[in-house]
């Protein structure tokens, strides 16, 4: 079955939207493999976007994903790469759908409330980031 690795970031933290996010997810059909809260550091954010190091936004986006906690977790489903990120809605949450999650608890393209893996690939990496030894 395949993993795909989802963050609930500050803002939706801050909302207290962890448990409605996790409820979200499960009624999916998606299982939680594996959680847990993390405060990431400015270089642990940075290396996670590192793709990001040259993008304008680069500078605000690890301002913000430091600056409160973080929810990581591995969720299993078939297909769950490529579902989870239309589920998700995205990236604009003003542009995401009501029944999304970015529609229904993020802000705007910054504070859009989840992070999702975007290619199997990826999704192996950033497992490995938050969950590997
Ligand atoms: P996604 O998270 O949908 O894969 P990416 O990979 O393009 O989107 O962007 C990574 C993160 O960078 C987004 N989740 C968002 O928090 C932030 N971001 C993307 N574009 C902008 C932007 N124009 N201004 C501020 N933050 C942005």
């Amino acid at each position: 079955m395949e993993r795909t690795l989802m963050i609930v970031k500050p803002d939706a933290v801050a909302k207290n939207a962890i448990g409605q996010i996790i409820a979200r997810v499960e009624s999916e059909g998606f299982v939680v493999r594996q959680l847990r809260m993390v405060e990431l550091s400015v270089e642990r954010a940075g290396d996670f976007y590192a793709v990001h190091r040259e993008r304008p936004f680069y500078g605000e986006l690890v301002g913000f994903m430091t600056s409160g906690p973080a929810v990581p977790m591995v969720l299993e489903r078939e297909n769950a790469v490529a579902h989870l990120r239309g589920y998700i809605g995205p990236t604009n949450s003003n542009e995401a759908p009501a029944g999304t999650i970015r529609g229904d608890f993020g802000t705007d393209v910054q504070f859009n409330a989840v992070h999702a893996s975007d290619s199997t690939d990826n999704a192996a990496i950033e497992i490995e980031f938050f969950f590997g030894e």
